[in-house]
């Protein structure tokens, strides 16, 4: 029995891994934006896969707002909730809430039931350039990275790469400070994530998502950092808008 179980899984693993070397989108990082960038693109035909750093994909959801596991979101943007069957509850003032386990559970299952394999402690250390274009990432486990083992990573290649790092932003960091490309910024670099502001901040975070280099996107407070929007806290409307608006820019490049 040992010996079916730990082939089966070694197997089905690699079939996993060997299928996802060569993507149209690779995504960086399981948070609200990526999944549903991943979902959207994966249902449109393409064929992408999802690094994330940590064990478990769902980012800045499953903590609520100051670990009160409830979330927030616009009272007009439910339509998106239900076509994940999530529950959410009126607040009776233009908002609902939704239980943060529910969405983060949702959002996973919703992108690998769409065909996307989530490769979990696996964290993207730096980027493919080639010909003025970035075309790939550089993976390695994220265990090997914090213990900073001295090992050689692998690569995937990939049409187009989505920094959905969050808050640090991590691909654009390196596209800007490793790479010294201009980003598609007002300064060409990274401008910075401004203080607390949820209006604004859940409107620039859709109007901030865009590509940012040729084959380079970000998506929720990555393009917030990256443009210099103001951060919003524990609602979650802009970065679901975000993750739907960053796939239709990818498709209609990739097309
Ligand atoms: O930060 P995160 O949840 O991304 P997001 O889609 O959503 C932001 C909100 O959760 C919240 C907010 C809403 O009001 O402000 O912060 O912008 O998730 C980012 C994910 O990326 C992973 C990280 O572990 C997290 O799950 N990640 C970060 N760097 C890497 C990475 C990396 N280099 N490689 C792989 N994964």
């Amino acid at each position: 029995m040992e010996e079916k179980i730990t082939k089966a899984i070694v197997r089905n693993f690699f079939r996993k891994l060997e299928d996802s070397l060569v993507v149209d989108v690779a995504i960086v990082g399981g948070g609200p934006s990526g999944l549903i960038a991943a979902k959207e693109l994966a249902r449109a035909g393409r064929k992408v896969a999802v690094f994330e750093s940590k064990l478990a994909p769902g980012g800045g959801v499953w903590g609520g707002g100051m670990l009160f596991n409830e979330i927030v979101f616009q009272e007009n943007l439910t339509s998106i909730l239900d076509e994940y069957s999530i529950n959410h509850a009126p607040t009776g003032d233009g908002y609902v809430t939704a239980d943060s386990v529910e969405v983060a559970s949702a959002l996973i299952y919703g992108a690998v039931h769409a065909g996307v394999p989530i490769f979990n402690t696996v964290k993207v250390e730096d980027l493919v350039m080639r010909d003025g274009k970035v075309c790939g990432v550089v993976i390695n486990w994220n265990p090997v990275v914090r213990l900073d083992m001295h090992v050689d990573p692998l690569v995937v290649m990939s049409k187009a790469v989505l920094d959905g790092t969050g808050h640090p932003s991590e691909l654009l960091m390196m596209a800007s400070n490793k790479a010294g490309i201009s980003l598609d910024t007002p300064t060409g670099t990274i401008m910075g994530e401004k203080p607390m502001w949820m209006e604004s901040g859940e409107s620039t975070t859709v109007v901030n998502t865009k590509r940012l280099y040729p084959g380079l996107y970000a998506s929720g407070m990555a393009a917030n950092n990256a443009m210099g929007g103001f951060r919003m806290g524990p609602i979650f409307g802009g970065m679901f808008l975000s993750g739907k608006k960053v796939a239709g820019l990818i498709l209609e490049d990739i097309e």
